[in-house]
């Protein structure tokens, strides 16, 4: 199976044959060619990587030959549509934005389940991760990497009661990252801490014979801390505790990524905090990777603010050489985790990132002034509590404390911790020595292995496990027959790849649309005429997912989701044809080599200039930005004037506008100036055209004109005519 990219992906035909496909690597991939610099259009490149066979520029790369610089580091898009066979069509838009680590979010409480699961049942805030639908996603990822032509790393969590089973079927199926952290289940899953301890041990063991990237859990601290910056010391002692622990179970430093979040967002003065911070991490981890994760603790629904956060985010970044830009739908706030959400947040660190090429040569961190003072005084902080941990007993007598995600600064302490016993939580009470015989037949395995002597290694017993036998592994296909892909397939049959489409954000026509309203309104009271405005326009289930107060009394801005219960049939579109135009540097090049001037005005009665100015002047990319020179003779000028201008000129071409249509009197000058044309034995050598908001090409050259522009018509489109018009007449 080969993408096309003018095709949709065909989930059925991925789903097909997927109990024998077999992912074509493991391990982590970081991008190529990172540390050289490149050319790439007119500009020289420090921090980029090697670019994409296919990709989709930023829109402002218009002005620039519409290249697309690929930034160094990986950037990471969350994916959470709660069914993977859309999550897998957002993975190939996302990977043509430029993300090639793809994240799927689980869904909500999967931690607690003490198993594999199988089936693909519809998540909540995410998808169940199971071997069908990894196994379906990393097929995808394959294909859309060689579509785009870069590796892309497919990724979702370890963390759990069901970590270690998870880890070996991710390490089968070829995810190349995943969270890990025993201190996540502890704190945030209430899972038991000696029982999370001894599966990581199993899980990371696993995951470093899988080559994978393990990323930890303390940006969960930021996010869970009343206030954030008040934890920067003991999210550091968690950082330790994790990579420490990695480091000792065998998972290579460079496989290691802390997963660092900046600490506030405006309004507070986020750079004299967070950047002290992730110089701090820098210096205490410098052997370990550096996932930068935007800030969603302050995100709320606004994209604009949560996109500012963001790219204030990547100053640090690009300052601090983070080695995995991570980015979050930008309006995680609302709850609307969309298609188009996933990309505005890549695009944003593409933008940001490449924006910041080679920033870092230019400005130099000054750690003689108050940024040295604030680092020294956040490890100092995290030391004295690494020191008090151990005091106490250790981790575990710590936690039993509440020592983690205390509200106070450390050393000071509020008493509002979370603290786990250690005879406590999910999973307590099946931790067992084990035995003198115990003898575990597998390949990698954690710790103690009894294992017998007539084999050379412990897989031997059994001839070979998963790892190294894939023919053994067991794959399991559908068990719940109402909810599974085919039956979400079924109902959305007839908008694959037919003449049928409905609009859609996060699923395949979920008819789910977005208003934006301004009303002149007081904020509640806007709210419920938001609604009732999506409600007039024919909507269903209308809610507000963004409001913001413009004035208290004069207005307010909404932004209403609701859903349509129509079809649009493709076929029965009048689609014109899309206007020709050739691209800007053809049209100087001709231009440079064979000058052009034009002779303008508005004709007859017609004072409307504007039209005709946006159209001719340099300003607004009117014609004279390709190098066209021009005399204007002004508003209403007569049509004999104007041919006669063009005769005096030896113009090659005469543009007349005109607005006024009372009369057709429009026509009418259109005529005069091409039978005037005639008279004066300049037609075959003289090109005319008219612009004008009532003007269409068909009236313009029923009327004698060479064409015709109407409204919403740039200098480009003229400029281009202008051009192959003159070719032609010269053929
Ligand atoms: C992220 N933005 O970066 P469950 N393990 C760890 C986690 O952080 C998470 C889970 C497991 C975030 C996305 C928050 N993190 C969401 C270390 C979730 C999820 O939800 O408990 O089944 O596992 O990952």
């Amino acid at each position: 199976m080969k993408l096309d990219p003018n095709k949709k992906l065909d989930i059925k035909e991925l789903l097909k044959d997927l109990d024998k496909y077999e992912p074509r690597r493991r391990g982590w991939h970081w991008r190529e060619g990172s540390n050289e610099k490149r050319t790439i259009g007119d500009f020289e490149y420090h921090e980029t990587s090697e670019s994409l066979k296919n990709s989709i520029p930023l829109p402002g790369s218009r002005g620039f030959g519409y290249i697309d610089p690929q930034p160094d580091c990986v950037i990471t898009t969350e994916i959470a549509s709660g069914r993977f066979e859309d999550d897998i069509r957002r993975m190939r838009m996302a990977a043509w934005h430029g993300a090639d680590h793809l994240m799927v979010i689980r869904t909500a409480g999967q931690s607690h389940i003490d198993s594999l699961l199988e089936g693909t049942n519809q998540g909540i805030g995410g998808i169940m991760v199971t071997r069908k639908q990894v196994r379906a996603s990393r097929k995808a990822c394959d294909l859309i990497e060689d579509e785009v032509g870069r590796p892309i790393n497919f990724h979702s969590y370890i963390s759990g009661v069901a970590g270690p089973d998870i880890a070996v079927m991710f390490a089968e199926e070829g995810v190349n990252g995943a969270h890990q952290d025993p201190q996540y289940n502890v704190l945030y899953r209430n899972v038991n801490m000696v029982r999370s301890f001894v599966d990581a041990c199993e899980a990371k063991k696993v995951m470093a014979w899988a080559d994978m990237l393990q990323i930890d859990g303390a940006h969960n601290a930021n996010a869970t801390a009343m206030k954030a910056w008040k934890v920067m010391p003991e999210l550091m002692v968690q950082h330790a505790i994790n990579t420490a622990f990695s480091v000792k179970i065998g998972i290579k430093p460079e496989n290691i990524a802390l997963s660092t979040v900046p600490p506030t967002a405006p309004p507070a003065p986020c750079m004299r905090l967070d950047l002290p911070y992730a110089v701090a991490l820098r210096d205490l981890f410098r052997d370990y990777k550096m996932r930068a994760q935007q800030n969603t603790k302050y995100m709320e629904s606004d994209t604009r603010e949560a996109a500012v956060t963001h790219t204030l985010n990547m100053v640090i970044s690009r300052l601090t050489s983070a080695d995995i830009q991570s980015t979050i739908t930008p309006d995680e706030g609302r709850n609307v985790p969309w298609h188009y959400n996933n990309i505005a947040g890549t695009m944003t660190a593409k933008q940001a990132l490449t924006g910041m090429d080679g920033f870092r040569e230019m400005v130099k961190l000054d750690r003689e002034g108050p940024l040295g003072d604030k680092v020294r005084e956040l490890k100092e902080r995290a030391i004295l509590f690494m020191e008090e941990m151990i005091e106490v007993g250790g981790y575990f007598k710590a936690v039993e404390q509440g020592f983690f995600i205390d509200s106070g600064e450390y050393p000071e302490r509020n008493g509002d911790g979370i603290p786990r016993q250690i005879d406590g939580g999910i999973g307590y009470g099946f931790i067992y020595e084990r035995d003198e015989d115990y003898f575990a037949p597998v390949s990698v395995h954690y710790g103690y292995n009894n294992i017998p002597a007539e084999f050379e290694k412990a897989s031997d017993a059994i001839g070979g496990d998963t790892f190294e036998d894939r023919s053994k592994i067991q794959y399991i296909d559908e068990l719940d027959e109402h909810d599974n892909v085919n039956v979400r397939l079924k109902e959305v049959e007839k908008y694959y790849d037919t003449n049928l489409v409905r609009p859609e954000v996060e699923w395949r026509a979920d008819g789910t649309v977005l208003l934006t309203i301004f009303l002149p309104l007081d904020e509640r009271t806007a709210e419920f005429a938001a609604i009732k405005c999506g409600e007039k326009m024919g909507l269903e289930d209308v809610t507000v997912v963004h409001k913001q107060c413009i004035h208290p009394s004069e207005g307010t801005f909404c932004e209403v989701k609701g859903r349509v219960n129509f079809d649009i049939n493709i076929d029965e579109l009048v689609i014109p044809e899309k206007p020709h135009v050739l691209s800007e540097a053809e049209i100087r090049e001709d231009i440079q080599n064979k000058p052009m001037f034009v002779v303008a005005a508005t004709v007859g009665e017609d004072e409307h200039s504007v039209g005709l100015k946006e159209t001719l002047d340099i300003k607004h990319g009117g014609i004279e930005a390709f190098g066209i020179k021009y005399e204007y003779l002004g508003t209403s000028c007569p049509v004999e004037k104007l041919v006669d201008a063009a005769i005096e000129t030896n113009a090659d071409a005469i543009l007349l506008s005109t607005i006024i249509t009372h009369d057709d009197v429009h026509i009418k000058n259109m005529k005069k100036v091409h039978d005037l044309a005639i008279e004066k034995g300049i037609r075959d050598k003289v090109m005319i055209v008219c612009g004008g908001t009532q003007v269409t090409n068909e009236i313009a050259r029923e009327a004698g004109m060479d064409a015709g522009f109407g409204r919403g018509s740039h200098g480009i489109e003229v400029a281009s005519f202008l051009v192959e018009r003159r070719r032609e007449m010269n053929a």
